[in-house]
């Protein structure tokens, strides 16, 4: 089955992303946005730096947005029929902080192989140039993976500050979208973002990633939950879906899927960042 349209699709194959594609209403999106700052204000360190991952294990509607059928609709005509979750990451940019990430290629470091698999970026508030929308390398997807070199700048959003060189940013593709819409990118594509100027919040919620039932983890232990169809290969340990908000038990299973993460981000680096 395809759910994405022809010129989806040769949008995806010629450019490494597919944007915008409309999945709920704002106003789904304020109720969203309103449950992750609820978090925030009764945990105020749980989603700040490392602890940004996994959030769907915490939230009832974030892990409703994971397994979103117009989403999975979506991934599935570019994955196949069988698919998992293995992560999901909040990139928020305040107002007034130095927050960017820069240009680098999302495969280099996740250990997900083959490259069956792709990256939703779903937008909670609306995500422009002005606030720090993403930007993408078009056709940069093709090339395989580039050398990256590791700046560990804080104020870059990325674990490593791993950076592509010499990225033609004036050519890049700013992903405008509205609160509710969503943008899918490819493992290989290079992809950045520059600072939030508004006076605003601006709010990804990164399903990172949606993975075929064939992709391996090679450089350490992700737990999945299943998203769509049947997983004959069994790569992976299942985790369940939480049905309440900040249950103590999700909060450690959260803790432990991301000291998992940080393991496979920070593998064979001399350093660490802080997220
Ligand atoms: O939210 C951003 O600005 C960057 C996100 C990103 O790099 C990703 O989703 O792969």
């Amino acid at each position: 089955m395809t759910y994405l349209s022809s010129n989806q699709l040769k949008q995806y194959r010629d450019e490494g992303f597919v944007s915008p594609i409309n999945i709920f209403s704002k106003e789904k999106a304020k109720e969203i946005r309103n449950e992750i700052e609820l978090i925030e204000k009764e945990m105020p360190e749980e989603l700040e730096k490392s602890g940004r991952y996994n959030a769907h294990l915490i939230s009832p509607l974030l892990d409703e947005v994971t397994h979103n059928t117009k989403i999975l609709d979506a991934v599935e005509s570019l994955i196949g029929k069988d698919i998992l979750v293995c992560g999901t990451t909040l990139f928020i940019k305040n107002p007034n902080e130095k927050g960017f990430v820069s240009y680098h290629q999302d495969a280099k470091y996740i250990g997900l192989e083959p490259h069956n698999w792709v990256t939703a970026w779903v937008a909670i508030t609306d995500s422009n140039e002005h606030n720090g929308c993403m930007r993408m390398w078009s056709g940069s997807h093709k090339n395989n993976l580039k050398e990256h070199d590791q700046k560990f700048n804080e104020e870059n959003l990325l674990t490593r500050g791993q950076t592509v060189k010499n990225v033609p940013t004036d050519e890049t593709t700013p992903l405008i979208l509205t609160a509710g819409q969503m943008s899918l990118h490819h493992p290989t594509i290079v992809h950045g973002s520059d600072l939030n100027q508004s006076d605003d919040r601006r709010i990804g919620f990164v399903i990172q990633s949606y993975i075929g039932t064939n992709v391996k983890q090679v450089i350490g232990k992700n737990s999945v939950q299943l998203a769509r169809g049947k997983d004959n290969y069994n790569f992976h340990e299942k985790i369940k879906r939480t049905k309440s908000l900040m249950n103590k038990e999700n909060i450690k299973l959260k803790k432990q899927e991301n000291d998992y993460l940080q393991e496979i981000f920070y593998k064979g680096s001399l350093k660490k960042g802080t997220y």
